[in-house]
């Protein structure tokens, strides 16, 4: 199978398991629930966490079986924090995964509920993952809550509003985007590394290469914000700069914003050889999904 057709079959994988999670169903008031996050969840999206948790684990020789629940489970979080931050007591976007954004067309209640019902989810995704013994379900479950809660996504996600509208420095900007958007992507191939059971060595590397990988993500996000289409992307464009929000564009400038996201993706190289084995998928997926054009 070349690389573009792993990728291929592997995204088909996370939209019908996606889709098998949350089925339609009748009756109040889950109807409208699952309906909501239906609307959000199955929409055009990259899928890059799980694809990240599938390439390393099934690099590492973990079972396909055991490892698209975990994946799909951080697919759940990271919808409920683009649902959320999209709300106007956040960025107030009107436009994501190329669509009105949720609370536009449920209502602000109802899309904070759908964030919730995914979050809360995720964890009982995780719990009934099979092919998975109890301690590998443990230690997901607490690499999960650790990355996406105050040491991780939230936090990060806490400095970002706290710092809105004041003048930023690269290092304030840098810790914020490795917590709001790099923990969680360092663990989606921490979440291989565990299915997998790799030696702590290559656990070690792969967490630091997820931290390096989802730095890069956010920059090229951010270059993407100011020289992309809402076309192409699918989502707002500038509305960092409709809130005042500090970029690596802002505090850095485009030329040495791209020159960080170079260096960051060449330290991911050197890093992925220092593996135990090579990782050709992994470094597929990397170049195919960081640099991208939406
Ligand atoms: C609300 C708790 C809470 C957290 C929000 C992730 C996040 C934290 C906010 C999203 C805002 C944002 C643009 C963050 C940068 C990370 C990023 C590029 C998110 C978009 O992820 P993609 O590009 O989106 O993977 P798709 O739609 O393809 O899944």
């Amino acid at each position: 199978m070349s690389f573009s057709e792993y990728i291929f079959s592997r995204c088909d994988l996370i939209e019908k398991t996606l889709e098998e999670l949350i089925k339609e169903k009748s009756g109040f008031p889950h109807s409208l629930l699952f309906e909501s996050a239906r609307y959000s969840l199955l929409s055009r999206a990259k899928r890059l966490r799980p694809l990240l948790t599938l390439a390393t684990a099934e690099t590492f020789g973990g079972v396909l079986q055991a490892v698209l629940y975990p994946a799909c489970a951080l697919e759940l979080i990271h919808t409920y924090s683009l649902i959320h931050d999209d709300l106007p007591c956040m960025d107030d976007d009107d436009l994501r995964r190329g669509k009105p954004t949720l609370h536009k067309v449920y209502g602000e209640g109802h899309a904070v509920l759908t964030g919730d019902y995914l979050l809360t989810y995720a964890f009982e995704v995780l719990s009934k993952s099979p092919h998975l013994n109890p301690d590998q379900k443990v230690e997901l479950i607490q690499i999960l809550s650790q990355k996406a809660g105050a040491d991780g996504m939230v936090g990060g996600q806490t400095a970002d509003l706290l710092y809105e509208g004041k003048l930023t420095d690269w290092d304030t900007l840098r810790f914020i985007h490795l917590n709001k958007t790099a923990a969680l992507i360092s663990a989606s191939l921490e979440f291989g590394a565990v299915i997998a059971n790799v030696s702590s060595h290559d656990r070690d590397l792969l967490q630091r290469i997820g931290q390096e990988i989802g730095l890069s993500f956010q920059i090229v996000d951010d270059i993407l914000d100011v020289t992309g289409t809402e076309e192409e992307i699918g989502k707002s464009i500038h509305s960092d700069d409709e809130n005042q929000k500090s970029t690596s564009i802002t505090v850095l400038g485009l030329e040495k914003a791209q020159h960080v996201a170079s260096s960051l993706l060449s330290s991911v190289q050197m890093r992925c050889k220092e593996l135990s084995r090579p990782v050709p998928l992994l470094e597929e997926v990397l170049k195919k999904l960081i640099l991208r054009k939406f």
